[in-house]
């Protein structure tokens, strides 16, 4: 397999609306993002990937986008966005974009138009539909954000489709016209010199709702090989398709160098292990971490040749892994660790999700009030009206609404973090006087130093990207695999758990290249692990 530079780097994903404000509107922006490379060249990345930044009504935070070659006005200018290409670039750091083509918003040009009437041009760019023979929604498709998928317009009496809110109208993607626009619009990125693309919910484009198609439609592949060709197919970039329904022999359709089509794809197999099989992801289940173990192992082993693994913990989406799966309580530091090391020694391209290189923690409300995310806000009302308990409800938000990821990131023990001058667009955790990026960069035992030290260790020995994988067999609660290249054997091993658990490995090692806890690390023949420990170690020939 050629080798590609995007397997090599750490990715580092920004959610500009709070990452760094810079004019005290309490809104992260983009020159709040150029005022901290440095801090990111610090931790080693080598692309960013950024969560939307265009022009944008702000429904969905930017996953609306009203104009695709246009910078949010909160965020900047397109003055600024080139600037932060550059500068990014004087640090060896790629901005990898986000591409939401999926749906737009319904204040984009096209869907106006569109909405005029059966005769605009227009009208064919998105998803319309004659009304059931009753008058109501054309089919039972329901919206990712609930209620259904399907809404009225009565100007043309006919229903247009949203797969996610009202305010985020599907294109048609059989429709030429809408497929060219979109690749002009990626060259148009592409030319400003951009290092490639994250692929918002990629796995829809090829829908085919009338018959309840929705993801890995007929046409899916057959869009992305054009879509490869018509623009970054003679670059290399970076692409990564968001494929929640994914498994490896899906995943080996999109990243298959043979196939022309994308980088790799991000895999929901392990996130979903924590709700109940076939239930909403509200529906909270405990992880076992045997579970965890066999679907990791399984993506880390069958995609061989045929692909390439993203990993990742954490997004915007998605809860803190420290107080998702660690303990935030009792072993924060440690737990935050023990998740670094597990998933930066495989095989793959790692991305932390901003502050989680910090060990930041879910931030629980008790109150509706305190939430501004409109999947949390939807699914508060649904439940309700369900007759849910607002105690259930704020239980299930707690563990896995989408603000614990988007609370700004405190930078000092100053007001708000030292985020902004002004008022927060949404609160910080409290306890930022003591969780800030300050303290962190100061203290040598602290999470990010231990997120250094990882990335330092990738860009230092080949076998972090390149050495096979092999999983240990080992007591439940313990996650421990061996990578090989040529003669070198690495192995890593963690301990999920509160508790100590015994190891006993064949083998004696040389050096122990990172761990997470000042206890040394003695005779692997019978090993006695503390809670969360974690331990990567060089093995002897024999
Ligand atoms: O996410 C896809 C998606 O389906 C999410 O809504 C996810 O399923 C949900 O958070 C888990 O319940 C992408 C973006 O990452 C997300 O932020 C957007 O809201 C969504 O697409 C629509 O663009
Ligand atoms: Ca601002």
């Amino acid at each position: 397999m050629e080798k590609h530079w995007w397997q090599e780097v750490v990715v580092y994903q920004i959610y500009p609306r709070s990452f760094k404000d810079s004019n005290g509107d309490g809104i992260g922006d983009l020159r709040g993002i150029i005022e901290k490379l440095d801090y990111l060249h610090t931790l080693g990345i080598g692309a960013i990937w950024l969560s939307p930044v265009y022009k944008s009504p702000n429904d969905d935070n930017g996953y609306d986008i009203s104009d695709y070659e246009d910078i949010m006005d909160e965020f900047g200018t397109m003055a600024d966005m080139e600037e932060l290409i550059a500068e990014a670039d004087k640090r060896g750091i790629k901005i990898v974009m986000d591409l939401v083509v999926n749906h737009t918003s319904d204040e984009h040009h096209w869907f106006i138009e569109s909405r005029k009437g059966k005769d605009n041009p227009y009208r064919d760019y998105y998803v319309w539909a004659n009304p059931a023979e009753d008058g109501g929604a054309p089919t039972e498709l329901q919206s990712v954000f609930l209620g259904s998928a399907w809404k009225y317009d009565e100007g043309s009496g006919q229903y247009f489709l949203h797969l996610f809110s009202q305010r985020q109208p599907d294109l048609n993607w059989e429709n030429g016209k809408v497929r060219q626009e979109v690749y002009d619009m990626m060259n148009f990125w592409i030319d400003k010199g951009v290092g490639g693309f994250r692929m918002d919910v990629i796995d829809l484009i090829g829908k085919i709702p009338l018959e309840g198609i929705t993801s890995n439609g007929p046409k899916l592949h057959e869009y992305l090989q054009e879509m490869n060709k018509a623009t970054f197919g003679d670059k290399d970039l970076l692409t990564v398709g968001e494929t929640w329904g994914a498994t490896p022999e899906i995943a080996k359709l999109y990243s298959n160098p043979a196939r022309h089509e994308l980088s790799m794809v991000f895999q929901f197999e392990h996130s979903l292990l924590d709700n109940e099989p076939g239930k909403e992801k509200w529906d909270l289940k405990p992880l076992d971490v045997s579970e965890l173990k066999a679907v990791l192992s399984k993506w880390q082993t069958e995609l061989g040749e045929e692909g390439w693994n993203s990993l990742f913990w954490n997004n915007h989406d998605l809860p803190r892994i420290v107080s998702r799966w660690g303990n935030d309580k009792d072993y924060r530091v440690r737990s935050a660790k023990a998740f670094a090391i597990l998933l930066h020694m495989m095989k793959g391209t790692p991305y932390i999700y901003q502050g989680e290189e910090l060990g930041l923690t879910n931030t629980p409300v008790s109150s509706i009030e305190e939430l501004d995310d409109i999947e949390s806000i939807n699914m508060y009302h649904d439940r309700i009206a369900r007759g849910f308990s607002v105690e259930s409800i704020m239980e299930s938000l707690n563990a896995k609404g989408r603000d614990n990821a988007r609370r700004p990131i405190p930078w000092s023990a100053e007001a708000n973090g030292g985020f902004t001058t002004g008022t927060p667009w949404l609160a910080l955790k409290p306890n930022y006087k003591e969780i800030n990026v300050e303290a962190e960069l100061q203290n040598p035992d602290s999470v990010f130093h231990t997120y250094r030290k990882l990335i330092q260790l990738r860009k230092d020995h080949p076998i972090v990207v390149w050495g096979d994988y092999e999983l240990l067999e080992t007591s439940s609660n313990v996650f421990a695999y061996y990578r090989t290249l040529g003669e070198e054997r690495w192995l890593t091993v963690v301990n999920l758990s509160n508790f100590e658990e015994k190891i006993s490995v064949d083998a004696r090692f040389n050096r122990v290249l990172v761990t997470n806890t000042v206890e040394e690390v003695t005779d692997l023949h019978a090993y006695t692990l503390s809670p969360w420990q974690a331990f990567v170690v060089e093995l002897s020939g024999n």
